[in-house]
């Protein structure tokens, strides 16, 4: 997610002062001593106000209404952050900004009714004015930490795209998912962090004909027993199922990968529950380096499952069009 992270109050106003300085010594001088006096101050409050209300207003336009939002992405940001203090802050920081573009109005409307004979009361409606926001931009900074801190976790999340279809690569891990996801895609696979796993996710596309299918290997995450995981864990791997329109299972009848196939059955059985009603499409891979009797007790334990080795690209990919495509 695209999101501003908010500088500290301290260094909102030292920006926005800054600016303002800026600004009113740009503007050039009038003769007439009211006129120049009134122009320069007014552009003073006008720039910093705006400056610290457009920072301030970034935050509440760039957060993703909740209502709105991919229900993969709710159930992911609803495990990372806490969605409610961060909305919280949010209305704070929010609330405050009003109050300031309503300080901005009213120390702008005293410098505009000073007589002539008064240029020299402009300047302290500024100084007070600048008072009144810095206390309150400082009263703003717990609110801003807290959204930062949210903020900066949402941008951490994955880019992946919601509106393609996608398949999901599940199994122990070296049992050859992240070779299948290459060969089917073609290209190398795009790497994306995700909460809850040190190892990043990676995404490939595949193209049949017009469409374009997301294969997301998900290393960390569906390549162990789901017990093993703690309940915020849990909750961001079943986000997926907002995601996947079907699972690929790869199992590896070799013992190369060092997971008994056994195993490989508990954690599928494991995978099939926790995403029921998604079909899975089980392959046994490394079907070019296992003996006959690996084979064999892996299709036993694995009925309709599809043979890989070599030659990926048929029937897997074959069987992910139909699945996957075809809505
Ligand atoms: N013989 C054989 N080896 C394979 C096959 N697919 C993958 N491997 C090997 O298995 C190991 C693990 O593969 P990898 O794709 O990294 O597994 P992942 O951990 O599940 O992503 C690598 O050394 C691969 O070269 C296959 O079809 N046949
Ligand atoms: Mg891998």
């Amino acid at each position: 997610m695209n999101l501003i992270i908010l500088p500290k109050s301290k260094d909102l106003l030292d920006v926005a002062f800054r600016k303002a300085r800026k600004a009113s010594a740009m503007l050039k001088s009038e003769r007439n001593v009211i006129k120049d006096a009134k122009g320069k101050n007014i552009k003073r409050i006008e720039t910093s106000a705006n400056y610290i209300s457009e920072m301030l207003l970034r935050a509440n336009l760039e957060f993703p209404n909740m209502k709105e939002v991919n229900p993969f992405y709710c159930e992911l940001m609803e495990s990372t952050i806490d969605i409610n203090q961060t909305l919280k802050a949010l209305g704070h920081i929010s609330a405050e900004r009003r109050i300031i573009l309503k300080l901005k109005g009213n120390a702008i409307g005293r410098i505009k009714g000073l007589e002539k004979q008064e240029s020299t009361k402009a300047a302290p409606i500024v100084k007070e004015f600048y008072g009144r926001i810095s206390g309150l931009a400082k009263k703003l900074d717990k609110s801003i930490e807290n959204y930062n801190r949210s903020a900066k976790k949402l941008k951490e999340l994955p880019k992946v795209k919601t509106d393609l279809p996608t398949a999901i690569i599940a199994g122990y891990p070296n049992t050859g998912k992240s070779t299948i996801l290459g060969r089917l895609t073609k290209s190398k696979p795009k790497i994306a962090a995700y909460p809850f796993t040190t190892q990043k996710l990676e995404i490939g596309y595949l193209l049949h004909k017009y469409q374009k299918i997301q294969l997301i290997d998900t290393p960390g995450l569906l390549d162990r027993p789901l017990d093993e995981r703690n309940k915020i864990e849990r909750k961001g791997i079943a986000a997926f199922r907002h995601l996947a329109e079907a699972i690929v299972f790869v199992a590896d009848p070799t013992m190369q990968c060092g997971f008994e196939l056994e195993k490989q059955v508990n954690l599928f059985n494991e995978i099939e529950k926790e995403f029921e009603g998604i079909p899975i499409i089980v392959v046994i891979n490394k079907a070019d380096a296992a003996s006959k009797e690996e084979l064999e007790k892996a299709k036993k334990a694995f009925e309709k499952a599809i043979l890989e080795g070599e030659g990926i690209e048929s029937g897997l990919g074959k069987e992910i069009v139909r699945i996957v495509g075809e809505n």
